[in-house]
């Protein structure tokens, strides 16, 4: 099932076409009306008439996360305030947030590129979506909102948190689909079983999952606790908010929306192209946004590109999913670290609960990493022998898959906090 199979399956040539148009025509018009990138492109001495091929997009200058804070709030508005209907702002968890905006037609384009990755997670106008992310200036709310009315489901705005509220809501109003992120699907999923809630008094069908780094095997403890098929869909503010791409049914890699995003990855280090398939830094560049236009925006998000083709029939190319930022990154002792690869080996650990966090510190020059496990009860109240294995089978595992050996403390049921939006994993203290 195609939102739109026009758009979802055209051939590679026509893809190519369309983008180049839209890349020549977002081109002028920020050259036109927006100083910063005109600026920018002159010092690079390019302009939208050196743009012939969409090879050529190589020349042009990066966006970064710094170069919107410097135009804080409205600098790189490609509209006058009039035509804006809508601001967004990234959740900024360090310094000034960024600000996004949105004409009228975003929001239309918005809502129909939301409504595809709906309707590849499986959803369709019969279900009834439970929107549980934070309405309010993080984009994640409103725009899986958007999307699914466009779809014509029933949409409940039921926003995040209260988790004993929404699993009323879930039982009574028969929501068949769930939004949020991953972190706070498990913590749903973790409170209907303390609850003793059967998953048979449930409708729950689909869960559309996103606006964090999750592991597959996070992906089968969800699908497990709240009885449903969950995908995974990828977005950023900057670049609109959710919609870039999304996992169909097929579940194999993302589906980036190509018609009104130019995909690269580049090497964070020399900025160059890596070569096809391997890992590097997600850059992205919008071709219809009409507010907020975004040149090769550097999103530090972690990916690489899919060869083949998707049964789907979809011919969007596809993403690995995002398993971190390069910001994310931890360098223990030379070592690169991402907290998705830790949650990968616990989550493999017989007795362990998904639940986890990472603290890193500095004694003297040492980096010193220690991984906080929730252990099942059975397993906490043990012998220490057994608890000893327990953590030995732990760091062997971690040591083993990711070059590095960590502490390993046990903790018991609840001891670490739960997330009812993004979660946060790692306390690095050495940033201190
Ligand atoms: O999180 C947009 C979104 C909302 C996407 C809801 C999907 C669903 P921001 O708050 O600006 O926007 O955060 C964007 O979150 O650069 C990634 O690092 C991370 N992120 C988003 N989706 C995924 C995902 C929204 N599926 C930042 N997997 C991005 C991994 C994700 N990371």
């Amino acid at each position: 099932m195609y939102w739109e199979p026009d758009s979802e399956c055209m051939h590679r040539e026509e893809i190519e076409q369309l983008q180049l148009e839209r890349l020549q025509a977002t081109l002028n018009r920020v050259y036109g009306r927006v100083p910063f990138y005109r600026k920018k492109f002159d010092e690079m001495g390019v302009g939208p008439e050196d743009v012939g091929s969409l090879a050529d997009l190589a020349r042009l200058p990066f966006t970064t996360k710094d170069d919107l804070r410097d135009n804080y709030p409205y600098g790189l508005f490609a509209v006058p305030m009039r035509e804006v209907v809508r601001i967004h702002a990234s959740s900024g968890t360090t310094g000034i947030p960024t600000v996004v905006g949105y004409t009228r037609n975003d929001i239309r384009t918005w809502s129909n590129l939301v409504a595809r990755i709906i309707t590849m997670g499986g959803a369709t106008k019969d279900d009834v979506i439970q929107i549980a992310f934070g309405y309010g200036l993080f984009t994640g709310a409103f725009g899986l909102h958007y999307g699914a009315e466009r779809v014509g489901a029933s949409v409940i705005p039921a926003s995040s948190g209260n988790t004993a509220r929404q699993i009323k809501i879930m039982q009574d109003f028969k929501t068949t689909a769930l939004v949020s992120t991953p972190s706070y699907a498990l913590l749903i999923g973790e409170t209907i079983r303390e609850m003793g809630i059967p998953l048979s008094s449930l409708s729950l069908k689909w869960g559309l999952f996103g606006a964090e780094p999750w592991s597959d095997a996070m992906r089968q403890e969800i699908e497990d606790r709240l009885g449903i098929v969950a995908t995974d869909n990828y977005g950023l503010s900057e670049v609109i908010g959710p919609g870039v791409s999304g996992e169909c049914l097929e579940r194999k890699g993302l589906h980036i929306n190509e018609d009104h995003f130019i995909v690269e990855v580049v090497d964070p280090e020399t900025l160059t192209p890596v070569p096809p398939g391997e890992v590097g830094e997600l850059v992205l560049t919008a071709l219809s946004k009409e507010a907020f236009p975004m040149i090769r925006y550097r999103t530090r998000d972690l990916t690489r590109l899919l060869s083949g083709e998707c049964p789907c029939g979809r011919t969007g190319r596809r993403m690995s999913r995002v398993f971190g930022r390069s910001d994310d990154m931890l360098i223990i002792r030379g070592v690169n670290v991402f907290p998705s690869q830790v949650e990968t080996v616990l989550f493999e650990i017989e007795g362990t609960e998904p639940h986890y966090q990472i603290v890193v510190d500095r004694k003297g020059a040492m980096d010193e990493a220690t991984v906080l496990v929730e252990v099942s009860e059975s397993i906490f109240f043990d012998q220490m022998r057994r608890q000893k294995e327990m953590i030995e089978r732990i760091q062997k595992r971690l040591a083993q898959d990711l070059g590095v050996t960590f502490e390993v403390k046990l903790v018991g049921k609840k001891a670490l906090e739960r997330f009812e939006g993004k979660a946060r994993r790692v306390v690095d203290n050495r940033k201190l």
